[in-house]
């Protein structure tokens, strides 16, 4: 049961769907969770990410985020939507602010969980 909650986080922290992951696949699940152990415990810590807001869509609660690669997302440099996760974000921020940043995916909406103003 626990092993499977682990397996759970690690695919969920690597952004896959997880709706329907085959029991045979469980094997190399396992296998795999073990290699990704840190990625695990990355998902309580998410690492903060570099990035430079260039839109802010306050009636949205959205940012626009020219953001460095994101490592628990898999993903390269790009400048895309988030989510604010936190509608004082949408206040505090504004186009050119220099940020550090957690990104994550929450009910399937990829989010700036955690924002700070770069010096
Ligand atoms: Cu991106």
């Amino acid at each position: 049961m626990r092993r499977m909650m682990i397996v759970k986080a690690a695919v969920m922290a690597a952004g896959f769907a997880v709706a329907s992951v085959p029991l045979a696949l469980a094997h190399e699940g396992e296998v795999h969770s073990a290699d990704a152990s840190p990625a695990a415990a990355t998902a309580k810590t998410l690492p903060m990410v570099a990035g430079e807001v260039t839109k802010v869509d306050a009636e949205q609660g959205k940012l626009s985020i020219k953001h460095a690669a994101i490592p628990n997302l898999g993903m390269d440099p790009m400048t895309m939507v988030f989510k604010a996760g936190d509608p004082a974000m949408v206040k505090d921020l504004k186009a050119g602010d220099k940020i550090n940043f957690t990104a994550d995916k929450v009910n399937g909406q990829l989010t700036a969980t955690k924002v700070e103003k770069a010096k």
